[in-house]
């Protein structure tokens, strides 16, 4: 497990495609090598990065080599054959490329039997109004890995309660920068925390009505009633 994650964090595609092959053929559990080598590697990716010992080329290269993995693995983290229940709309905010988190959810939201339209990552405002009439999904989930793309959350958020959508689905926010309290802020009904989370929330919200005002909203009535 240390070896896949030291491949990762040099960025070594070919080697880490390799230990994860052989992890799972010595029987590790694929969310054991997920979570304590393969995630664990980007976060220590992203401590380097942050302390300059590493650039922006290093940090996307161990990235591809998780991705290169995370190939590997997908199989043996999603069940086959189960009939989707809902759709749910998925994509990482604009000006954002950040999408490992947000496959992880998509991942784990799929294998819980919905239907999962994975936008991508940038997905401007409008994009996210678009998918919603197109889809008609039950929740919708916004991913953002940036301080400077949280903002972004707030204005799908608003265009989507502008376009006169937001009764009809529940809107749930992760991502490393995001916390309970801002999404409590910019009117989302969820906060989920990681992957697993995410996806108890989408199972709880099947056939549950919305709340049918956030605190947010209450906010804004209050501030437009004085
Ligand atoms: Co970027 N990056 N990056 N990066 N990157 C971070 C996020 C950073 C924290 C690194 C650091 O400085 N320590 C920092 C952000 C600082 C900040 O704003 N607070 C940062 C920066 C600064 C940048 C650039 C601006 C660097 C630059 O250009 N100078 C740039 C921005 C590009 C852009 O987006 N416009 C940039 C670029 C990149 C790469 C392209 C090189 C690459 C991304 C490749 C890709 O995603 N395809 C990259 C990477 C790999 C990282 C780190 C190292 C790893 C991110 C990751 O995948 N983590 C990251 C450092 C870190 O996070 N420790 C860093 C693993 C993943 C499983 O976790 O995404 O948190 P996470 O997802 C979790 C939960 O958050 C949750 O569930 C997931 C699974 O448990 N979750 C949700 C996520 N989305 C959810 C949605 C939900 C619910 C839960 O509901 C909808």
């Amino acid at each position: 497990m240390d070896q896949l994650k030291n491949f990762i964090i040099e960025g070594n595609e070919e080697k880490a495609v390799e230990k994860v092959k052989q992890l799972l053929e010595d029987g590790m559990s694929p969310e054991l090598i997920l979570n304590d080598a393969m995630i664990a590697a980007l976060d220590k990716v992203g401590d380097l990065f942050q302390e300059g010992v590493i650039y922006l080329p290093e940090m996307l290269i161990a990235a591809r080599a998780m991705q290169a993995g995370m190939e590997i693995l997908k199989p043996r983290l999603v069940e086959k054959g189960v009939k989707p229940k809902g759709k749910v709309v998925i994509g990482t905010v604009k000006g954002d490329l950040h999408d490992i988190g947000k496959d992880l959810v998509v991942m784990a939201v799929e294998n819980a039997g919905f239907e999962v339209i994975n936008l991508g990552t940038d997905i401007s405002p409008d994009k996210f109004v678009e998918a919603i009439k197109t889809h008609n999904p039950f929740v919708v989930g916004l991913s953002a890995l940036l301080t400077t793309t949280m903002d972004a959350m707030r204005h799908t958020i608003t265009a989507i309660e502008k376009a006169g959508l937001r009764q009809q689905v529940k809107i749930m926010v992760g991502g490393a920068v995001v916390s309970q309290k801002f999404s409590d802020e910019i009117g989302a009904d969820y906060y989920g925390a990681d992957s697993t989370d995410a996806r108890n929330f989408v199972q709880e919200s099947l056939g549950s009505p919305r709340k049918k005002y956030t605190d947010y909203e209450r906010k804004v009535q209050v501030i437009e009633s004085e």
